[in-house]
């Protein structure tokens, strides 16, 4: 058997986008659907749906690990920097945690310094063309560095913490930290 020298161990790699969701996707209406950075922050922010549209933009190329043991190498994702994001509505230096808040009550945490990474995004295309529904549209998170379950679909807003809280999968067994290059994939 050989391993691909640009896979995590335990991952096999798949052309397929398969979908992996825990319940329904959501309805997406552009006239009420807003984007919140609040918790820990002198003051909160929401951004309507134009307002996040005209926030500029990057593009960058990652590598996708889901914990079922499917990677989809070379993504190309398109979308808001993090960095630029959090420049609207900076962290209060307490802040060390953050919880992504998504439609359908799915949830997901990251210690603030690996959300503000420079490859992470909040993304609204995958190889060129709009999300499709089912795989986030209009915005989802993406964190190329942590398996996909940290890559929340259907993002409405990011929460900054002191302490951490864990998210939807988190505590239904899967690992806090989520690193595929570690198999960090359950918890004990
Ligand atoms: N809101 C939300 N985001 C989610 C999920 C979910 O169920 N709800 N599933 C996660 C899991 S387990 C994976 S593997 C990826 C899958 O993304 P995809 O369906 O676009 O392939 O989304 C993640 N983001
Ligand atoms: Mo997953």
């Amino acid at each position: 058997m050989s391993q691909q020298r640009n896979v995590p161990p335990g991952q096999f790699v798949t052309e397929k986008f398969p979908v992996l969701t825990y319940g329904a996707t959501p309805a997406f209406d552009p006239k009420t659907w807003t984007f919140r950075l609040f918790g820990l922050v002198a003051a909160p922010v929401t951004l309507t749906y134009p307002q996040f549209q005209a926030l500029p933009r990057i593009q960058l190329t990652a590598d996708f690990h889901c914990v079922t043991q499917w990677s989809r190498l070379g993504n190309r994702w398109e979308g808001v920097s993090i960095n630029e994001i959090v420049k609207l509505a900076p962290p209060l230096p307490e802040a060390r945690h953050a919880l992504i808040h998504c439609d359908g009550g799915y949830t997901t945490n990251l210690p603030l310094a690996t959300l503000l990474d420079d490859d992470v995004l909040l993304a609204t295309k995958h190889d060129d063309a709009n999300l499709a529904p089912e795989h986030g549209w209009p915005l989802r998170l993406i964190v190329p560095k942590r398996y996909a379950w940290k890559s929340a679909k259907w993002v409405r807003g990011i929460e900054y913490l002191a302490h951490d809280r864990p998210g939807f999968w988190e505590m239904h067994g899967y690992h806090n930290d989520a690193d595929p290059w570690r198999e960090e994939r359950f918890s004990e």
